[in-house]
Parts: structure tokens; C-alpha cells; sequence
């Protein structure tokens, strides 16, 4: 049986956490607050909607309707002026070679991200034509822990969801993927991705022998 492969996007394939953080600053600095490094840790993996709503009781400001909506719009047209400048030159090291592993040997692959602005991202670093389906904050109800996008994504590739693994840099990223009876492999610091099945600092760190393991696992 044939195995399905799905990729999280912000901080797997690119780095966009550092201009999400950029974006979220200057927002709470017009608002008249700090916001730091360490408190955009919280906001990895999670919705636009969310992120504002923690930015806003950390700056202990109540909004109106209005307010919060034409906050969400100005920190997106301000993270999309940094999306606009991107390049291929971001893409995170080795994803290129494991997605030319995976696409020689014609295994599905797909995005599995909460953000609004996926498509665009992998239009900007050229990495649109590896994928076979695209599950982004689009196509969601349910935000991660949820396995909703996880599922999607593999009703798309056309692959049972036992038969999928799964590459996140978020604790709710891991959740969901476990829950949606995946294989999860986390990228990045494994104290903090313990819930993965097999963790890794980057994609440097995966052989190929490795990610041979994983296409052979349910034969
Ligand atoms: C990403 C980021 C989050 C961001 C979310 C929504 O998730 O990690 O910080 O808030 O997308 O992004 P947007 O505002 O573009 O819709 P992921 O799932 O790709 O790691
Ligand atoms: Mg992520």
C-alpha cells in the first residue's frame, strides 16, 4: 500500500514564524505595548484569529468587533508585504532534497497549514509544483490539535490515514497528527515535539535511508 506524505509549512518548508513575529510587533507597538520573541512562541501553528486574540490579553486590550477586524486585516497586509519579498533562498535546508525523494518514487505529498496565505508562500519560494494538494486555514473549521486538516489532506491523496506521515515544528501540529492516527515526526527542539514518534533537529539530520524506513513501513 502506498504511503502519503504531508508537510506543515510555517517553520518545516519556510520560516515565516519571523515575519508573522514582524507583522504581530508592530501591531502591538502602534497599540502601545511590547511584544516579544519569546511570547510569538505561542503563536506557531496557530490561527490568525487566535494569535490576535492572545496579542490582545497580552496588551490587556478589549476590542470591539470592528477593532479586531481591522486589526486581522493590517497585520495581514503588513505580513504580506514580507511574503511579497520572498525567495527560494528561504526555503528551510534539505526540504528540496526530501521532497525530490518522495516525487521520484511518486509518493503523494501534500500541505497540511493553518495559515490563510499557503498558496501564495509556495508560489513565492517555487515549491507550488511538488504538491498534490494543498489543506491550508482555507479549507479548516477546526484549528490544530484537531486532525481536521490532517484528514483532508489525506482523503485528497487518495490515502488511508494510518499509511500517512506527518512533518510539524508545532506541540498542537503533533497532537493533531497523532489523533488523526498518523505517523508524527517533528521538526525541531524534541524536548518540546516529545510527542512525536521520531524527532529530528532539521531535514539535514534525515537520511535518506531514514525516509526509505518510512515508504516501507506498512508493506
Ligand atoms: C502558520 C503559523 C501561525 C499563523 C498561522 C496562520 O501555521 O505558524 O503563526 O498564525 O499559520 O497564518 P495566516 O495569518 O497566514 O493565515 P502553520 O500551520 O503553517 O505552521
Ligand atoms: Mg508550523
Amino acid at each position: 500500500k502506498k504511503a502519503g506524505f504531508i508537510f506543515d509549512l510555517d517553520g518545516v518548508i519556510v520560516d515565516t514564524a519571523k515575519y508573522h513575529y514582524l507583522a504581530w510587533r508592530k501591531l502591538a507597538n502602534e497599540l502601545g505595548f511590547e511584544f516579544t520573541k519569546e511570547q510569538n512562541e505561542l503563536f506557531k501553528g496557530v490561527s490568525r484569529k487566535r494569535c490576535l486574540e492572545i496579542l490582545l490579553d497580552i496588551g490587556k486590550i478589549k476590542a470591539t468587533q470592528e477593532q479586531f477586524n481591522t486589526w486581522m486585516v493590517e497585520k495581514n497586509v503588513d505580513y504580506l508585504a514580507y511574503i511579497d519579498q520572498m525567495n527560494a533562498s528561504e526555503i528551510l535546508p534539505d526540504v528540496i532534497r526530501v521532497l525530490k525523494f518522495l516525487k521520484d518514487r511518486d509518493i503523494p505529498i501534500a500541505l497540511g497549514s493553518a495559515s490563510k496565505n499557503a498558496k501564495p508562500i509556495l508560489e513565492k519560494v517555487n515549491l507550488l509544483p511538488y504538491f498534490d494538494s494543498i489543506v491550508d486555514g482555507n479549507n479548516v473549521t477546526k484549528a490544530k490539535p484537531d486532525p481536521e486538516v490532517f484528514l483532508i489532506a489525506a482523503k485528497n491523496l487518495e490515502v488511508d490515514p494510518s499509511l500517512c506521515v506527518v512533518f510539524e515544528d508545532a506541540v498542537a501540529g503533533i497532537q493533531a497528527a497523532n489523533r488523526a492516527g498518523m505517523l508524527s515526526i517533528g521538526i525541531g527542539d524534541p524536548n518540546i515535539l516529545s510527542e512525536a514518534a521520531f524527532n529530528f533537529k532539521d531535514f539535514t539530520e534525515m537520511s535518506d535511508s531514514f525516509l526509505e524506513s518510512l515508504l516501507n513501513q506498512n508493506k
